[in-house]
């Protein structure tokens, strides 16, 4: 890959990138030169004289939808050539797993659309060819927190962005189900001891537990994991 990982995010509340995108690793990431965020103000492409960008849903119904042709303008306007991956988030999309992200960060450029309201219009994935993304089920007010979880998880995998004191996690959702669990010091708090093999200097009774520990752990929250495969 030649140059930094591109990301034009397009959100009516473009302040809520502010401080995510400026703090530790995605604030490092970015000074760094190794990602490149633009947040783009759909508002800006709302031309009449309330800057309207949502109308009533057609058929009837509650609430608002997003109106198409701001957020294909905000798109057509992006200047630049090259692939382009244009994903919308919703929940009504593809659940982001780390297969999904590992993909993502192979693409030098990502249009990332945050929805607003009860929803956007359907034209935006048929005619931007725009793939929805979801990172879970469950509803939110709107796509600004689920583009910054994918942008986290996707800047990550750039080479240079995570160090080495940092590590990259070990099989922790590479497939292998989750990570064991961490101890520190004291190796006694309230009561409960560190299990004692991790204090017994012996690597290969260490690595032996924490992958009984590991395989135990996803047994019991995860089975979804183990089962997938
Ligand atoms: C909401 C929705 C609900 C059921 C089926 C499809 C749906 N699409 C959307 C949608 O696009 N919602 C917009 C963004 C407008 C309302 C607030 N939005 C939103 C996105 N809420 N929750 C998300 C989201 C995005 C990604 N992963 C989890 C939740």
């Amino acid at each position: 890959m030649t140059g930094p990982v591109r990301v034009d995010v397009i959100t009516l509340f473009p302040g809520i990138f502010e401080s995510p995108l400026r703090e530790s690793l995605l604030g490092r990431a970015i000074e760094r030169g190794l990602l490149d965020v633009r947040v783009r103000d759909l508002r800006t492409h709302a031309h009449d004289r309330h800057r309207t960008t949502d109308d009533a849903p057609f058929g009837g119904g509650p609430g608002m939808v997003m109106k198409p042709e701001p957020i294909f303008e905000a798109v057509e306007a992006l200047e630049g050539d090259g692939r382009r991956r244009v994903i919308l988030l919703s929940p009504a999309g593809r659940r982001l797993d780390q297969r999904l992200v590992r993909e993502l960060a192979e693409e030098p450029w990502l249009v990332l659309i945050c929805g607003r309201y009860e929803g956007v219009d359907e034209r935006v994935a048929d005619g931007l060819g725009a793939e929805e993304v979801s990172i879970g089920d469950f509803v939110l007010s709107g796509g600004e927190i689920p583009a910054l979880a994918l942008i986290e998880a996707v800047s990550r995998l750039i080479p240079g962005v995570v160090g080495n004191e940092e590590s990259l996690g070990p099989e922790s959702f590479s497939g292998d189900g989750l990570d064991h669990p961490h101890y520190t010091r004291p190796s006694e708090f309230r009561g409960m001891r560190v299990p004692e093999v991790l204090l017994s200097g012996d690597h290969a009774r260490i690595a032996e537990w924490r992958a009984a520990a590991a395989a135990d752990k996803t047994r019991r929250n995860r089975p979804d994991l183990l089962d997938e495969r």
